[in-house]
């Protein structure tokens, strides 16, 4: 009889393998942190392309740490805005996270990020529709903004001139201003759909937003010879792709 493989109770290798994974981080050993969903699926081929390959779906796995088919490499999976946080503190040796998160994160001991050119979207404000936005803006109304961005939404509207009262959200932005929680927000938008379903419209394009892969500094120093090749291969596939 097979034991279930996710009770723990696997085979002898797998017990091994299973030790080896929880083990504290060895110096030779890699920890990629990922999120869910968009970021997960399409940073799967860029991984495929270096020879790495997750060996578990985290859509289905409970696991928070996932093999891949080298042993010295593993994913961690967490919340999109936590990827910069542990590869700040060297929890995760790299990872990969929106241009989004990463301004709100601000950079502090993150290597120099390459551009993968997945998870491709924008960051615009959108209002109602019928808002008179312009004239808002024009007449220099406060405007209530309500965002999961907020310096990179003060930082926008303070270049503008825009004077805004900006309220922190974690996530249904939309929602804000149908409810009059607020008059704008700024979120993200890829197909537009979610802003039409909740009769919304965009009035201003901030940025170009794309998934980053990041690098812990002291990683990149102590485990180069390890690292580097994969960055390498990541990069070279991400280009082939874009
Ligand atoms: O979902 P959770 O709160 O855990 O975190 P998250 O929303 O940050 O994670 P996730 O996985 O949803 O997004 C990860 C990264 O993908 C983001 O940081 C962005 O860099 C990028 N990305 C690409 C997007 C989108 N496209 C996107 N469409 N992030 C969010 N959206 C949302 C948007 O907020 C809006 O609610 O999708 C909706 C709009 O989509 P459309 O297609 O209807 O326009
Ligand atoms: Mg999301």
């Amino acid at each position: 009889m097979s034991a279930p493989t996710d009770n723990g109770a696997g085979s002898g290798a797998d017990i091994v393998s299973q030790a080896a994974m929880f083990a504290r981080p060895q110096l030779d050993q890699l920890t990629l942190a990922l999120s869910k969903g968009r970021i997960f699926e399409e940073t799967v081929p860029l991984l495929k392309a270096a020879g790495i390959e997750v060996t578990e779906d985290p859509e289905t796995s409970r696991k928070l740490i996932l093999a891949t088919n080298d042993p010295l490499v593993r994913v961690i999976i967490i919340r999109a805005s936590d990827v910069p946080t542990y590869v700040q503190y060297g929890a995760a040796d790299f990872g990969v996270a929106g241009k989004d998160v990463l301004l709100e994160h601000g950079g502090e001991g993150l290597y120099q990020p390459i551009d993968l050119n997945i998870a491709r979207c924008r960051m615009s404000v959108a209002v109602q529709n019928g808002f008179d936005y312009a004239s808002a803006v024009r007449q220099g109304a406060r405007l209530r903004v309500a965002t999961k961005y907020l310096l990179t939404a003060r930082n926008h509207f303070a270049a503008k001139g825009v004077h805004v009262d900006l309220i922190k959200l974690y996530g249904s932005m939309e929602l804000g201003p149908l409810v009059g929680l607020s008059d704008a927000i700024v979120d993200m938008v890829s197909t537009g759909s979610t802003l039409r379903a909740n009769n919304l419209i965009e009035v201003e394009h901030i940025m170009e937003i794309s998934a980053r892969l990041v690098v812990n500094q002291a990683a990149l120093k102590m485990k180069r010879a390890r690292l580097q090749p994969i960055l390498d291969a990541i990069d070279r596939a991400a280009r082939a792709l874009a």
